[in-house]
C-alpha cells in the first residue's frame, strides 16, 4: 500500500533506526547475518544501495526479502539500483549540490518506471555535509559538500527541500565519515522544518545515536559501524529506541 512507510515515519514520532547495507562491501553472509541480528534488535528500517554498486542488487534484494519483514528502502547511488522487488525508494536529489542529474535529470529518465511501479515513493532532500574526509558520495555525485560549520547553510538548504515539496530531509556526512553531522546543525535545521529529519555518516556508538536523537533527528543511518561489530546492532537500536 503506497504511503505505509512514511506515514510510519511521520505520524508516529518514536525515533527510528535503519541500517544501511552496501552490497559491494560484504558478503551476502554477512548481510543475512546482519539481518537476523536487526530482526531481533527491531531494526526499524534497511536501506540498500551506494554510491558505487558493481553488481545487480535484485537478486540480493530477493533473498534479503525472503528473510525479513523490516521494510527494504533504496538509498540510490545510481539510477542502476532501481528494483521493483523493493519496498519503497528514497528518492533523492542532492539539494546540496549544483549537479543537474542529481536534482532533476535522473528522476526524469526514471519517472515513468517508478510512476507504473508499486514502490512506495520518499522525496528525500539530501544534504550532504563535510565529515572530515572525501567520501564515495562527494566523489561519484561531483559535488561539493556543505562545510562542516556552516550550520546556516545547511538549514537555508533544509527550508528550501521542504519548500519545494521534499517529504524528508536527510543530513549526510557520508559513509564512513571521520565526523558526524554536529548536534548543533541537526538541532538548527529540525528547528527550521517540519519534515522528518534522517542523519547518518559516521555514527559508530550508541552515545553518538542518541545525542543525534536528542538534537532533532526522527531516523539514525548506521552502516560501517554494523559491518565492523555486528553486536553494535541490538546496542544502538536499543539506545535510539529507549528515546520517548
Ligand atoms: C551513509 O549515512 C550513511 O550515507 C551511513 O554512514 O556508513 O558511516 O554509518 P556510515
Amino acid at each position: 500500500m503506497k504511503g505505509k512507510i512514511y506515514q510510519s515515519i511521520s505520524k508516529n514520532q518514536s525515533k527510528k533506526i535503519a541500517l544501511l547495507i552496501d552490497p559491494d562491501k560484504l558478503k551476502n553472509k554477512t548481510i543475512f547475518e546482519l539481518i537476523n541480528l536487526s530482526e531481533n534488535a527491531n531494526v526499524d528500517f534497511l536501506f540498500v544501495g551506494g554510491s558505487l554498486v558493481s553488481k545487480p542488487i535484485d537478486e540480493l534484494i530477493v533473498e534479503i526479502k525472503k528473510r525479513t519483514k523490516i521494510p527494504l528502502i533504496l538509498f540510490p547511488g545510481s539510477l542502476l539500483q532501481l528494483s521493483t522487488k523493493l519496498d519503497a525508494v528514497l528518492l533523492i536529489s542532492l539539494i546540496s549540490g549544483r549537479n543537474a542529474e542529481l536534482l532533476i535529470g535522473n528522476h526524469v529518465v526514471a519517472a515513468h518506471h517508478l510512476k507504473n511501479s508499486k514502490l512506495e515513493i520518499l522525496p528525500t532532500g539530501y544534504i550532504l555535509i563535510d565529515g572530515g574526509k572525501t567520501t564515495s558520495v562527494e566523489y561519484m555525485s561531483n559535488t561539493r559538500p556543505i562545510p562542516f560549520e556552516k550550520d546556516d547553510i545547511a538549514v537555508a538548504t533544509a527550508i528550501a527541500g521542504e519548500l519545494l515539496g521534499q517529504k524528508l530531509i536527510y543530513l549526510d556526512a557520508g559513509s564512513g565519515a571521520a565526523n558526524a553531522v554536529s548536534e548543533i546543525m541537526i538541532k538548527k535545521v529540525k528547528t527550521n522544518i517540519s519534515i522528518p529529519l534522517i542523519v547518518g555518516g559516521g555514527i559508530r556508538t550508541a552515545l553518538q545515536a542518541k545525542s543525534a536523537c536528542f538534537a532533532g533527528a526522527d531516523i539514525i543511518v548506521v552502516g560501517n559501524a554494523f559491518e565492523d561489530n555486528i553486536n553494535l546492532i541490538q546496542e544502538i537500536a536499543d539506545a535510539v529506541h529507549s528515546i520517548k
